[in-house]
């Protein structure tokens, strides 16, 4: 792609969760566009989105969908990512992934802006978008990694619907009303009934016990901290609310930091706010997170079960900085923008 001011952008996925926050955010950021494709599957091909006060037109996804465009938004799922990016690649454009299908490629940058910004310009026609669950919590560990060394990371994922995209945020509330109606449930998209649940339970179980969900957390980390000596254990939940991701995170640092000093550095770092103030009630929460852009950061604690450690409470917008928003900032750097 050569680097211009103003670029050719395909959303493949455009009217899944994802797809229709990429276009809300490039609208809201008055994204330098030439024009801008809508694909998705044949399902929804003929729809239209309404895009700057005028309707686009979805179509239908092919190999041929890629002439023309510098670069192409995947969210569409991995195996779509699998055979089509090569395609998008090929007629030129740079694919900025959403799915977690090339994130492990060592030749493959995977980028959350803020933090290793430098990895976007090694790419080879595509850039990987971390999970969400992941972004949301680096930008917090991040600062405190620089200052004093991150050993060891222990966290658990609150984690809402809408991260398993639209039929799952409708089959969450729909079993709210059955449930209430005191009707049947049967779970189609998650294993269980969600509503009025939580499901450990995210992506497949892996031959170790531990689910995808959670290993991506492990091998994330690292890649983006550039540090395989970070040790990461996670557990990942899934709760019946639709928007935003919460985390409870354990730090272990490799040498002392105090909760004040914790709240200094993050007062100032890129992508995060403080929301700190347990004498008024504030601390982060889904319904605080959804439809805003930061990874909030409260509850900061002190961990008196060890010399060096800090407990935290994180929440953000999985569907905003956990994907779209993170890769359209990748966009945004790669076309020589702010990020
Ligand atoms: P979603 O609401 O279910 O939407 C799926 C989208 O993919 C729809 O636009 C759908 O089009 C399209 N699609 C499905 N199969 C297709 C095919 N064979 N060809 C073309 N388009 C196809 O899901 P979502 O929440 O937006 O998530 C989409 C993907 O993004 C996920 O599978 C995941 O890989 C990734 N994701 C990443 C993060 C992250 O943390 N970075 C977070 C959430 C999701 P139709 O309307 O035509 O079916
Ligand atoms: C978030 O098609 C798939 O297997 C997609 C599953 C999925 C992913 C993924 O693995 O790409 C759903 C929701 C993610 C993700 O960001 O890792």
């Amino acid at each position: 792609m050569d680097i211009r001011k103003r670029v050719h952008v395909a959303i493949v996925g455009a009217s899944g969760a994802v797809g229709e926050t990429m276009l809300s955010i490039l609208e809201e950021r008055q994204f330098p566009l030439t024009e801008l494709t809508l694909l998705a599957s044949r399902r929804s091909a003929g729809q239209t989105r309404i895009f700057r006060g005028r309707p686009l037109s979805i179509k239908e996804l092919t190999p041929e969908s890629f002439e023309g465009v510098d670069i192409a938004l995947f969210s569409a799922g991995a195996s779509v990512s699998a055979e089509f990016a090569p395609h998008a690649v090929k007629a030129g454009a740079v694919v900025i992934d959403n799915t977690s299908y090339f994130r492990r490629d060592s030749e493959i940058p995977l980028v959350v802006p803020e933090i290793n910004p430098q990895e976007i310009f090694r790419h080879k026609g595509i850039i990987s978008n971390p999970n969400c669950s992941t972004i949301q919590m680096l930008l917090a560990i991040k600062p405190i990694h620089d200052k004093v060394g991150v050993k060891r990371i222990v966290v658990s994922t609150y984690q809402s619907v809408s991260g398993a995209g639209r039929s799952a945020i409708n089959e969450m509330l729909e079993q709210t009303r059955l449930a209430l109606a005191g009707e049947n449930i049967t779970p189609r998209k998650f294993p269980h009934q969600i509503a009025f649940n939580a499901i450990p339970h995210i992506d497949i179980f892996m031959d170790n016990g531990y689910t995808k969900e959670e290993m991506k957390m492990v091998w994330e980390t690292k890649k983006i901290m550039g540090d395989d000596s970070i040790a990461v254990t996670s557990t990942c939940v899934r709760l019946p609310f639709v928007s935003a991701h919460a985390e409870a995170v354990n730090v272990e640092t490799r040498s002392k930091i105090t909760a004040a000093e914790v709240r200094e550095l993050l007062r100032c770092a890129p992508g995060v706010e403080l929301m700190d103030d347990p004498s008024q009630n504030i601390y982060p929460m889904p319904i605080k997170g959804a439809g805003r852009d930061p990874s909030y950061v409260g509850r900061i604690r002190e961990d008196e079960s060890i010399p060096n450690g800090i407990n935290m409470w994180v929440v953000s917008d999985n569907l905003r900085k956990g994907a779209a928003l993170n890769a359209v900032q990748i966009a945004e750097v790669l076309i020589g923008g702010k990020a």
